[in-house]
């Protein structure tokens, strides 16, 4: 039995395993094959590929939320690995001091501290393991929707924190991203075959998918829309912040979060510079040079590449005046009148 088979066999014993509901389910949504050849499904007006959209159902089964749960969510490259240091380092503090040589920033990579829902624990499970490697307060994360993310959290005060990026350089990042993982497979398709010949990792194949919104986890400002709603519906609970805010003022930022997640700054900690050390240990530069992030990997990615320029308007080197044009009108339209801006 070569390769092929094995995996063939594999996918008819997964297919065997989905319910029917399920089955019916996935049939039932419209699809679409991306620019990879992947084929995404709408889900409650958001495309997934199928192994995560069967994450979901197991996620809204099966997670029993806990008061002092802290989930940070972003819509891909919008400094996701950033906020989860951040976040970290702020409610460990007391555990792990910020100037420990055995700090767990130094010696794992914060994608392996701050576990996605739907990547990792849901994904081909409904009951994954939750006790095996969070601490006290639990921190996941996600990219799911706003709504796909608040189905279980019901009237739990779990705290939600969103980080918003510029849609252009979101979109640069994500193209440096997938050029740096082009062995990478990003779904396991069960029941959809990768359609071969079909791999355009081209910037302008990813600019039109990012403008039409059928990309993975898009379309970007309905979702980074629906979590600023979330966010002024539920100021106590969902916090919305953004990635050009945080490199502008990370003094004012990272105060700002740690007093949403009821851990504010002591005046003695601010006078020992706290706020520097949490800055510092979390920065790009610090994290990128660690061995673990130059060296490490996981599921098939390189954590270096999670790590590339972190700055504001690097799109400004790779978009022509006609693209910015089209996307900031797509962008302004939506945001009309919601009273957000970038
Ligand atoms: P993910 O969605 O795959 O987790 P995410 O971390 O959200 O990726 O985004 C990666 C971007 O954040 C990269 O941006 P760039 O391609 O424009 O450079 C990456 O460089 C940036 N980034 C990662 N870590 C940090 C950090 N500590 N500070 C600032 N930016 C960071």
């Amino acid at each position: 039995m070569d390769e092929k088979d094995i995996t063939r066999n594999l996918r008819e014993e997964e297919e065997e395993n989905l319910s029917e509901e399920t089955k019916s389910l996935i049939s039932s949504l419209p699809w679409e094959i991306d620019y990879l050849g992947n084929k995404l499904f709408k889900y409650q007006g958001y495309w997934y590929y199928e192994d995560i959209l069967l994450s979901i159902p197991n996620f809204h089964t099966s997670f029993q939320p806990q008061e002092t749960d802290i989930i940070v969510a972003a819509f891909p490259k919008s400094g996701t690995t950033w906020l989860k240091a951040l976040t970290f380092a702020l409610v460990q503090r007391s555990k792990h001091s910020l100037v420990d040589h055995d700090h767990p920033l130094l010696s794992h990579n914060p994608h392996e501290i701050v576990p996605y829902l739907e990547l990792d624990l849901y994904l081909k499970s409904s009951k994954p393991d939750l006790t095996k490697f969070l601490s006290s307060p639990r921190l996941f994360s996600t990219h799911m929707s706003f709504d796909a993310l608040k189905a279980p959290l019901k009237e739990s005060s779990c705290k939600i924190v969103y980080v918003c990026r510029n849609v252009k350089d979101v979109l640069v990042s994500l193209w440096h991203f997938l050029n740096a993982n082009k062995g990478v497979e990003w779904g396991d398709f069960s029941q959809s075959e990768k359609i071969s010949g079909v791999d355009d990792h081209s910037f302008e194949a990813m600019f039109e998918s990012f403008c039409n919104g059928v990309t993975l986890y898009g379309p970007f400002e309905d979702h980074a829309l629906r979590y600023w709603r979330g966010s002024l519906e539920d100021p106590k609970h969902v916090l919305f912040m953004m990635y050009e805010d945080f490199k502008a003022e990370p003094h004012t930022q990272v105060k700002r979060l740690a007093e949403f997640l009821d851990c504010p700054f002591t005046k003695e900690e601010e006078d020992s510079g706290a706020v520097d050390k949490i800055l510092e240990l979390c920065s790009i530069s610090n994290l990128s040079s660690l061995e673990i992030n130059k060296t490490g990997t996981l599921d098939g990615v390189d954590f270096k590449t999670y790590f590339r320029k972190g700055q504001v308007g690097d799109w400004k080197s790779y978009m022509t005046p006609e693209m910015v044009n089209k996307i900031d009108m797509i962008i302004e339209e939506k945001l009309k009148g919601s009273g957000l801006k970038f």
